[in-house]
């Protein structure tokens, strides 16, 4: 199957992209790995006539919005975000008329159309930084209340309104189970994502989105780590720190969405150039620009 997709690839002028969370068969057939925003940017900076994005749908959008002239393929059509349909587009518009003097921040978990409601995108590498250049005082930040909530500590100068929106899988990882491997493994260093709960974000030792904490891990010199997040990114981990261990907070932070494809899906989605990325040209044209205002706020 890997010599296939490889041998398709070339036929098809393509570039394999795999999010962190993806399985590790296909974070191994990738050309390139990473989060979102990092992948969406070698996809822009690519020469390659089509992209097949293994990731969830908002990701696959983001790279065909800065790359409009691109073939942007996501090889399982439902592999979708929960987090990023927390966000009604009416209750937006609706939202938005009552804060007329707030800047709309939003996560890049959210689908085209809200980025075209929003004055800027985030990661949750850059959302601190990012905030404290904005000018306004205040700021609706969504969809994630907890990515929110760690920014809000980070930048305690503005006012920052909440969306009540969470991961589901960065929910189920819970401060009981952390405290419980502390007290089986000698010198747990717990890197957490700002996904996680409040609860996390307080034991952990270091809070960073997925590049961050693999960054982190590989950086310093401790011997045992606990990864509080998806559990996709332990494979890359792993490989860049083989004298180093990784555990999970208990078995349950595993996203269900990002484990849809497997290498046939890979390997189908080039064969049949399935399933192809299309955006309402005056939505890409909107959010596209909540994405360019993000690259030059995070310079
Ligand atoms: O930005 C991304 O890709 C996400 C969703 C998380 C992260 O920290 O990389």
């Amino acid at each position: 199957m890997i010599d296939k997709i490889k041998k398709l690839k070339d036929e098809r002028d393509a570039l394999i992209l795999a999010h962190n969370y993806q399985i590790p068969e296909v974070i191994d057939v990738a050309d390139y790995v990473g989060d979102s925003f990092y992948l969406s940017q070698v996809a822009k900076e690519s020469d390659k006539k089509v992209i097949v994005f293994c990731g969830v749908h908002f990701m696959a959008e983001s790279a065909k919005i800065l790359s409009p002239e691109k073939t942007v393929l996501l090889p399982v059509k439902d592999a979708g975000c929960p987090l990023a349909e927390m966000v009604d587009i009416d209750e937006l518009e609706k939202f938005k008329k009552q804060h007329p003097d707030a800047a709309f921040v939003c996560y890049i978990n959210t689908n085209a159309d809200i980025k075209a409601l929003c004055d800027v995108t985030v990661t949750s590498s850059n959302a601190v930084k990012i905030i404290k250049k904005i000018p306004n005082k205040k700021i609706v930040f969504l969809p994630d209340k907890n990515l929110g909530e760690f920014v809000k500590e980070n930048v305690p100068e503005k006012d920052i309104i909440l969306w009540a929106g969470f991961c589901p899988t960065h929910r189920r990882i819970s401060k009981e189970n952390i405290i419980s491997m502390k007290r089986i493994v000698q010198d747990l260093v717990v890197l957490a994502h700002p996904e996680c709960e409040k609860e996390v974000r307080e034991i952990a030792d270091f809070v960073g989105s997925t590049k961050e904490i693999i960054d982190y891990a590989t950086n310093t010199n401790y011997t045992n780590y606990l990864i509080a997040t998806e559990e996709g990114v332990i494979h890359s981990l792993k490989k860049m720190n083989p004298d180093k261990n990784f555990y999970v907070p208990g078995l349950s932070a595993t996203c269900p969405n990002m484990k849809k494809t497997r290498l046939e899906d890979v390997y189908e989605s080039l064969l049949f150039m399935k399933h192809e990325i299309n955006i309402d040209e005056d939505i890409a044209a909107k959010a596209r620009k909540a994405l360019e205002k993000m690259l030059e706020l995070a310079r």
